[in-house]
């Protein structure tokens, strides 16, 4: 039998403030049994949890649909209401027509769809009204106090109250919520949700998010209060990291709307408006680079319940809102994910401790502390110490990250900053009354909370150990956005640092959301009128003048990873437009095909005398890429006329790159190095006949002149994985993986804990654009890949990659189809392997023949391939020379492989 688990609503098992008026619903087929196939499935959706019957679904009854796709079915019911809870269930019938149960029941809320449904104020403390700027000046907060005078930045944080009544039964609550920059929500004095710093970074001129919560089991009968805290986060940052870092953008504003039905089927809306009151809170300072201030002594207590005495305060204004929409946060929110205990504990000078967490990450420590009223402890945050043990807030830069918390004095007292966040390893604590212990502190972990989807494990320390620092990279760089970095004052999404780490996030989380956010935000980030994109998403600041299609091209690449890791075809609708725009505006710059060098080019190359730029050819690969993804593009979504033009101006590119810079000559592409024969090579753009030579050329560079090592930048390093993976020469990535010394992975995470900023360590420790790495573990080592031509994993392929000195690997990827786990070991001449495939899917297994060479592959004990005995088996010999396998085509369930010597031909 097959039944239907993990069922999600746009992506979201449980979610809560949909402005979807057609949401997607999609589910995991499983079965015990191997080869389960889904033929139909029903979904019915009713207002309800006791209507979700075949007589009684209210809203929609799909009816049985023939049909084995079990992600993104469209809704097609009655309109969806506002602020509406939704019940919905679902049954499916296997490839004999037996029906599954129906699951349980699953709930959906949905949010505000239109700016109609908003009645609440947008409410702050601010000025009504602040200088706007036209567009080209508004990044430029600096400028605009030229103009209109100084702008002030209220340091300390907000806070908004307001009392009401709920006068009979209430049957549900939900609240929809949002506070710029972050914000916090307390109900009769109990914080909503676990979020932290939300919600999520976007270019508040366009667009701000906010969040949902059902509040029933938190009102009651009688007086309520709501309290809001606001921070500043990046919406209004202080002006020492104006305008480059961050720009400002106004003062903390919040919109708030609580919906109240109650059991008589009665409705209330309590709104933010000018009756909400306001005063200051107890952080008296922050600011996300700085760190935080928190005088415990100015605490309010009770200020968020009901009966407290207010009069201090004043009335809230109504403020402008902070842009052109707001829509529902639809990413996994900042959470506090992990808590870390500090590893150990010393004093550098008197009453100056360092706590060593054993781990690079993104967060702060909670303090548990005792002292009398007014003693100030300070906490400076660091990834490194100094070799006397002191620390060493150098790749800090100008972020100060410090904090500084001074006690009410009354008990036991715990700090943990609100609005801010530290990249550290060690963290230095002074004035403190009395010498800590490990317990003073714990490390609490903070990222965008996407479920862990990869696992990953092999026989080589080296290889677990750059795995180990790529997940914490990626853990530290995941805020909402993909960040570069975590300690210095940037932590931007630089766009490079994404699009290369793309395919990585997505083996090892569960990424839809989060990039199908990150896609918004480059949509939101383009120029309309021109089609050009920034380097950095989400910003408020665009430099037009510096092109640079490496890092702006993350806009069609992460759209294409991303359908081709969902197979979502939606992600394509959406974006189609936006990206063939793109490319239409690299059209605009290019002469005869050819574009100005890249702003960057192949940052932190190795390659002596490069320019920043270099190699010249880089814009234009990107060109020809981007050309050739809106060709695909258009193919799937059956544009015929665009597939024409787009694959014609690919192929003009192509001729005029190689007329540029492919030296006929030489047979070779510009200056010869590994970054210029990796990008063509890539791409397939190489003159006819060429590429075999100029594959050996690039492995001879590698193997040869280097030793075993690459000369490239971030371009480079993540290209020439993809290319020699593609070119079954795993064999010499396998030599470079394994390296120690410089320039390679193995040295850039020498007793470190995160991949470091460039080759040879030197600025952040914790920078992930190098990660791709991991995906050739997956891809590679383990062998999990989504078969060509199969998006989203609707058919996989397993193709482990067995080196003679690797015992054994074992990993997983939990795809949107369920989860993919595939384990091998090898002894000498024999080696099993252990494949998991998901019900409805099926895989193609295919194993090197070097490697099955003159033995046997049996399969839980049956023979599935034997070199001498052919009839009858169901191996087939593919592929040519090196790269010959034996293909095994499986269907879904858990199998067992061994491989040996020929025994059964022996026998
Ligand atoms: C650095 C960032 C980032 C890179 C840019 C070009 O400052 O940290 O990693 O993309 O520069």
């Amino acid at each position: 039998m097959l039944v239907p688990t993990k069922l999600r609503v746009n992506d979201d098992p449980q979610p809560m403030g949909l402005d979807d008026a057609v949401p997607s619903f999609s589910w995991v087929p499983v079965s015990q049994e191997r080869g389960q196939r889904q033929s139909a499935y029903q979904i019915l959706v009713a207002s309800a949890k006791e209507l979700l019957s075949v007589e009684k679904a209210d809203f929609w009854d799909s009816g049985r649909v023939d049909s084995g796709e079990t992600l993104f079915i469209s809704y097609a019911g009655k309109t969806l209401g506002a602020a509406r809870e939704y019940w919905w269930i679902l049954r499916i019938w296997d490839a004999t027509g037996l029906p599954s149960p129906w699951s349980s029941p699953v709930c959906f809320g949905m949010g505000l769809f239109s700016p109609s449904d908003w009645k609440a104020s947008w409410i702050g403390r601010g000025p009504e009204r602040e200088p706007k700027l036209e567009f080209a000046k508004l990044d430029s907060a600096v400028a605009a106090e030229e103009v209109h005078g100084p702008i002030p930045v209220e340091e300390a944080s907000a806070l908004l109250r307001r009392e009401f009544l709920v006068s009979r039964s209430l049957r549900r609550a939900v609240v929809f919520v949002c506070g710029l920059g972050f914000y916090y929500l307390y109900v009769n004095g109990r914080r909503t949700g676990r979020n932290v710093l939300t919600p999520s970074k976007t270019d508040y001129r366009e667009l701000a998010l906010y969040d949902a919560y059902d509040v029933t089991d938190l009102l009651h009968e009688g007086a309520n209060a709501l309290g809001l805290m606001l921070g500043n986060g990046w919406y209004n940052p202080l002006k020492e990291f104006w305008d480059w870092h961050m720009q400002w953008h106004g003062a903390k504003r919040a919109i708030l709307q609580l919906h109240m039905e109650y059991s008589d089927e009665t409705q209330e809306v309590l709104v933010s408006d000018d009756k909400w009151k306001t005063s200051i809170g107890p952080v008296q300072s922050h600011c996300i680079y700085g760190g935080e201030i928190y005088d415990a002594r100015l605490e309010q207590s009770a200020w968020d319940m009901p009966h407290f005495d207010d009069a201090a305060w004043t009335k809230a204004n109504l403020v402008e809102a902070p842009g052109k929409s707001l829509h529902f946060h639809a990413i996994d929110p900042i959470q506090v994910t992990e808590q870390i205990r500090p590893k150990s504990l010393w004093e550098t000078e008197p009453n100056i401790w360092i706590f060593d967490m054993g781990q690079n990450f993104s967060g702060f420590v909670r303090l548990r502390i005792k002292g009398t009223r007014g003693t100030q402890i300070k906490l400076r945050y660091a990834e490194n110490i100094y070799p006397n043990g002191s620390l060493d807030p150098r790749t800090n830069m100008n972020a100060r990250n410090t904090d500084l918390y001074i006690l009410k004095g009354e008990g036991e007292e715990v700090f943990e900053p609100s609005f801010t966040y530290h990249g550290f390893q060690y963290v230095e604590i002074s004035g403190l009354p009395e010498a800590p212990t490990l317990d003073s502190v714990e490390g609490l972990v903070l990222h965008s909370n996407c479920r862990q989807a990869g696992e990953f494990k092999c026989s080589n320390d080296l290889i677990n150990h750059i795995h180990h620092c790529t997940l914490w990279s990626q853990r530290s760089n995941m805020m909402g956005f993909p960040s570069d970095d975590n300690q210095r004052d940037e932590r931007l999404g630089w766009m490079a640092d994404g699009h290369l780490t793309a395919e990585e996030f997505m083996c090892n989380f569960d990424a839809v959301r989060f990039y199908r956010k990150w896609l918004e935000d480059m949509k939101h980030a383009q120029n309309r009128k021109t089609g050009a994109l920034p380097h950095i998403v989400p910003r408020s600041r665009f430099i037009e003048s510096l092109v640079s299609p490496a890092w702006s091209s993350a806009y069609p690449l992460v759209a294409w990873y991303l359908y081709g890791h969902t197979g979502d075809r939606r992600i394509l609708e959406e974006h189609y437009e936006p990206i063939r725009h793109y490319v239409e505006f690299l059209g605009s710059i290019a002469k005869d095909f050819i574009l100005p060098p890249d702003f960057y080019g192949d940052h932190l190359s190795l390659v002596g005398g490069w320019k920043r730029s270099d190699p010249p050819m880089t814009s234009s690969f990107y060109y020809y890429y981007d050309a050739k993804i809106v060709a695909y593009m258009s193919d799937i979504l059956g544009f015929a006329a665009d597939h024409v033009r787009y694959e014609e101006l690919a192929s003009s590119i192509c001729k005029s790159f190689n007329r540029t810079f492919f030296d006929s000559k030489l047979h070779t592409y510009g200056g010869d190095t590994q970054c210029e024969l990796i990008l063509p090579l890539l791409a397939g753009m190489e003159p006819c006949g060429e590429r075999r030579w100029l594959i050996e050329r690039l492995v001879k560079d590698i193997l040869e002149t280097r030793g075993g090592h690459l000369c490239v930048g971030i371009l480079g390093a993540k290209y020439v994985l993809d290319l020699l993976m593609e070119e079954a020469r795993n064999d010499v990535l396998w030599k470079v993986v394994n390296q120690l010394d410089f320039p390679g992975w193995g040295y850039m995470t020498q007793g470190r804990t995160t991949l470091s900023e460039a080759w040879d360590r030197s600025g952040t420790n914790n920078h992930v654009m190098w990660g791709h790495i991991d995906t050739w573990f997956y891809r590679a080592l383990a062998g999990i890949q989504s078969a060509p031509g199969f998006p989203g994993f609707k058919r996989v392929r397993i193709q482990p990659y067995m080196p003679g000195d690797l015992q054994w690997v074992c990993a997983a990827i939990h795809t949107l189809r369920g989860r993919v786990a595939v384990g091998w070991k090898q002894d000498g001449d024999s080696f099993s392997l252990d494949v998991t495939i998901p019900a409805n899917l099926s895989a193609e297994l295919r194993l090197p023949a070097a490697n099955v060479r003159h033995k046997c592959i049996t399969e839980s004990g049956n023979l599935v391939w034997d070199e001498g005995f052919q009839p009858g088996t169901k191996g087939v010999i593919s592929g040519e020379g090196d790269d010959t396998w034996i293909s095994i085509l499986i269907s879904s369930g858990v199998y067992h492989f061994e491989c040996g010597k020929n025994k059964m031909n022996q026998s």
